[in-house]
């Protein structure tokens, strides 16, 4: 078993949310779980093709950052990116019928799994290859800086929340935009999931310091580690990042330290990972932990928080539902979209 660091405590004592924050954080979090277990089940009934990877047990992370932003904010992903998508706006039908590859998917049946897109939600994209969605990130936040500073837009203040893996922070992209990143002061949260695996490569054998959130300092730019499994910790320190980045202060780098409950793909065994390692990281599971910090602040009681689970089900099936009944696209239309004018 990979040892585990020792978690941060990040102090929410002062930060208090309000019913309305809590439930909207809580509706993502369940909903990231809901829409990923099934599809599962719909994966294994061959309704979705290539592969897909799914984000359970990292979903505090996802809720706990886009939730501290606004919805026209840029949010930027890996190909583990569906949770990603529902928490920055995408519905859930566009996201299920993506995934089936139908017309009215969120890319129009173009992209599937990894490549989720959407203007319309500022999803600039799930990316297939690791590290790739890095510098488009940085492309995204710097169009903001320069319309606001250059162009003298006053309403570009918009941040960018980058989402990348453990494994990714070795690849080069992520050096060169982090030193881009500072020196241009751009608004953008680098947000890294140390989930301790890249596929069956433990992050401690891929790397030289395994405190990715202390590569920050290299470039001058603030680097925090926070609990992953707690999204009430990195929904604090996601909002002390966006506000900097907001006020024009720069980057922030932050390090969740998390674990994903499944294999790397639905089609990975997932025989690599110690039973015990999965074990404990499953004692800690974000959405039964944010349940129990809601009740115990009054914020709501169990029958409420089992109306919602309800809810939400009925949601996901009811897009399962629109994937099934969608149209294929239009095989005449295989060249469009491939240009902007389209
Ligand atoms: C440039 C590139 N190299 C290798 C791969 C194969 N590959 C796919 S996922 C992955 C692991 C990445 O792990 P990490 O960044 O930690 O993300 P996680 O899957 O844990 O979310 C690798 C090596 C790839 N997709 N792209
Ligand atoms: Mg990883």
């Amino acid at each position: 078993m990979v040892q585990d660091r020792v978690l941060p405590k990040i102090s929410t004592t002062p930060v208090q949310i309000t019913r309305e924050e809590g439930l909207k954080i809580y509706e993502d979090m369940v909903l990231g779980r809901l829409f990923e277990d099934k599809c599962a089940e719909m994966y294994y009934r061959g309704k979705m093709f290539g592969f897909v990877h799914l984000y359970n047990g990292q979903e505090a992370v996802s809720s706990g950052i886009v939730k501290a932003m606004r919805p026209d904010d840029y949010v930027c992903s890996t190909y583990r990116d569906h949770v990603h998508a529902l928490s920055a706006g995408v519905p859930p039908n566009q996201v299920m019928a993506e995934l089936f590859g139908k017309a009215t998917g969120c890319s129009k049946g173009r992209g599937g799994s990894m490549h989720l897109f959407s203007s319309e939600h500022n999803l600039l994209g799930g990316f297939a290859f690791v590290a790739e969605g890095i510098p488009v990130a940085t492309g995204a936040a710097f169009q903001s800086k320069y319309r606001r500073e250059a162009m003298g837009d006053q309403s570009a203040d918009q941040v960018t929340a980058c989402f990348f893996g453990d494994g990714a922070s070795n690849n080069g992209q992520f050096f060169e935009c982090l030193n881009m990143a500072v020196l241009w002061k751009l608004p953008i949260l680098f947000v890294v999931e140390n989930n301790k695996w890249a596929i069956g490569m433990a992050h401690d054998r891929a790397t030289s310091d395994t405190e990715i959130y202390k590569k920050g300092k290299a470039f001058g730019m603030p680097g925090v580690e926070v609990d992953g499994m707690d999204v009430m910790a990195v929904h604090t320190v996601a909002q002390e990042a966006v506000a900097r980045a907001r006020a024009g202060e720069g980057p922030t780098l932050i390090e969740a330290l998390t674990y994903r409950f499944r294999g790397h793909s639905l089609a990975d065994p997932d025989e690599l990972r110690d039973p015990a390692e999965k074990e404990a990281w499953l004692a800690r599971d974000p959405i039964k932990q944010f349940q129990a910090y809601l009740v115990e602040q009054n914020l709501v009681d169990q029958a409420e928080l089992t109306d919602i689970d309800q809810k939400i089900q009925a949601t996901v099936d009811a897009s399962v539902q629109f994937a099934e009944e969608s149209p294929e696209p239009d095989p005449s239309e295989l060249h469009r979209y491939i240009f902007v004018d389209d």
